[in-house]
């Protein structure tokens, strides 16, 4: 019998997750649940890499767990855990370090990104080295998919580059190689209140929580940052306010962005248009934010990550015992 491939991917509890991270990543995570071995986490370790409220890190925490469950997980077809509950991470982390470059991991947009807006001196190791954690996450779990946004695809060839110096310096094969999936529409959500940038959750300003009242969302939508003129169409460059809004309607009801546009050809109002987004948004986020509160059970969120501990963990030690063998640790009985 062919062997299932493995799909694995997870989210950062730095924040309240948004639209972007729902419609780039959360929301595609279940269609690998019944063709892949799925294995969904969340990034806990990661969210330390920049300084965080330790309540609000374990309450976002919890939330990821529920809002698994209210995108259609199902426990028992995926693993669903927590990256600190796994030591494997870090173990392989303490490995990969030295086979990942300086030059390489200072190249990546995130970091530039993110370290730009801090003083030199006091960016973190950890936000440094982001990338060679992600890397074991993908690697320990030999994930052959990687369904992330956009933002995440440059961390994933990282791991690609990785695979293929690991494996040739060994002269074995290691680490399966992995391979990013981003969706055919809304890989990039926007802002709303500067769509030229992307929309996330450690900046909040422009973005629709998942948490957000349905009132709140609607008024989010009406007042969003819309261009000149009147006409709705698909072009970023010009008008990136109109097409972000039809790549999120686009995505929510899964049509290729032409279809999205034709739809909209008799509307010459951005008011009118803007209202049924509006209505898209809440008309699925209405009913997964109900799901996401009865989720919301310590009992249940407890139940999740015990099994999904034990899971993962068996997967993990167990590539992380051929690792150590490959590069010399020595692994006694
Ligand atoms: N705006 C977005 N559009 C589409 N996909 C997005 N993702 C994030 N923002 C958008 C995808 O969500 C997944 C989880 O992201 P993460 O928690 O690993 O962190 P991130 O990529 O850095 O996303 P954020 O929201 O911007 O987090 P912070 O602010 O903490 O850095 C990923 O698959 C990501 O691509």
């Amino acid at each position: 019998m062919e062997k299932m491939k493995r799909s694995l991917s997870g989210i950062k509890p730095t924040g309240n997750l948004t639209l972007g991270n729902y419609i780039g990543a959360l929301r595609n995570f279940k269609n690998y649940q019944d063709e892949y071995e799925n294995f969904v986490f969340i990034a806990d370790l990661h969210a330390l890499t920049l300084p965080i409220d330790p309540a609000f890190l374990r309450q976002n925490t919890k939330d990821i767990v529920a809002f698994y469950l209210a995108s259609g997980l199902d426990k028992d077809k995926t693993t669903i855990f927590l990256q600190s509950d796994v030591s494997a991470h870090s173990e392989l982390n303490s490995i990969l370090i030295n086979y990942l470059y300086m030059g390489e991991l200072s190249r990546m947009t995130q970091f530039k990104d993110k370290s730009a807006k801090m003083n030199h001196e006091a960016v973190g190791v950890g936000l440094f080295a982001y990338p060679v954690l992600m890397t074991a996450d993908i690697l320990l779990y030999n994930a052959d998919v990687v369904p992330v946004g956009e933002d995440q695809t440059q961390h994933v060839e990282l791991a690609r580059d990785l695979v293929h110096r690991f494996n040739a310096r060994y002269n074995k094969e290691v680490f399966v190689m992995p391979k990013a999936v981003t969706p055919k529409v809304g890989a990039r959500i926007m802002s709303l209140s500067d769509p030229t940038k992307k929309m996330s959750k450690s900046d909040p300003k422009g973005d629709i929580f998942l948490k957000d009242e349905p009132n709140i969302i609607r008024k989010k939508i009406m007042s969003a940052v819309t261009d000149t003129g009147n006409e709705i169409i698909y072009d970023p460059v010009n008008k990136p306010g109109i097409s972000n809004l039809l790549q999120i309607y686009s995505a929510l009801s899964d049509i290729t962005l032409d279809e999205a546009q034709s739809r909209f050809h008799d509307i010459h109002q951005y008011g009118e248009f803007k209202k049924i987004i509006a209505d898209k948004v809440l008309e699925e986020i209405v009913p997964f934010q109900e799901r996401f509160k009865e989720f919301s059970n310590p009992k249940i969120i407890n139940e999740v990550l015990n099994q999904g501990k034990e899971r993962a963990s068996r997967v993990a030690s167990r590539t992380l015992n051929k690792v150590k063998k490959t590069v010399g640790l020595y692994v006694h009985e």
